[in-house]
């Protein structure tokens, strides 16, 4: 049986209390236990900004997926999956979102996976704790609450590559009528 490192992580954090600005704080929903669902601080007007967690334990024998977020002020979050290759780091939307399966778990650092939100409208303090959703597909929206870092630890990534133009469909060449298009041809007199 695989213990995820974080759960120990989490287990110290939790251990060390919930009250002092940036311990971890849990949640629960269903059978899902959700650890410190947190949001990266951003100014009122920020064009964006990411939320992650530690990790979602599922204790029920049912499978979860995990789809989506909304955050006060920042409205609706896109689950997105970072990839690296060759040290470059870009990231693709997690269609599909992320399975937990049943006694399973699932953590989202921040180097892995996050929730992309777009123009932030009401300033997000770090050490405060900002209300949220978490979207599943099946308990639905679940009410959190999202504690507020300073985080900066999501890699630096590629800047997104530019509209791909379609390649030029080449078509069946045409046949053109001899002497026709010739630049000469039309002033030629014989
Ligand atoms: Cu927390």
């Amino acid at each position: 049986m695989k213990v995820p490192i974080s759960a120990i992580t989490l287990a110290a954090a939790l251990a060390i209390g919930f009250a002092s600005p940036g311990s971890a704080h849990q949640e629960t929903a269903g059978k899902l236990k959700i650890g410190h669902p947190w949001i990266r601080e951003a100014a009122a007007g920020a064009p964006s900004t990411y939320a992650c967690i530690i990790e979602i334990e599922n204790d029920g024998d049912e499978p979860e997926t995990l789809l989506g977020a909304t955050v006060d002020g920042g409205g609706t979050g896109v689950l997105y999956q970072i990839v690296e290759k060759d040290g470059h780091f870009s990231s693709k939307i997690a269609e599909h979102g992320l399975l937990i399966k049943p006694h399973g778990a699932i953590e989202l650092p921040p180097t892995a996976y996050q929730f992309k939100f777009g123009k932030i409208t009401k300033a997000l303090i770090a050490d405060s704790m900002v209300e949220g959703t978490l979207v599943f597909e099946k308990l639905h929206a679940v009410p959190i609450h999202f504690m507020v870092e300073q985080d900066d630890t999501a890699p630096k990534e590629d800047a997104a590559p530019a509209q791909p133009v379609p390649p030029a469909r080449p078509g069946p060449a045409k046949a053109k009528p001899m002497g026709y298009d010739l630049p000469w041809s039309k002033d030629l007199t014989w």
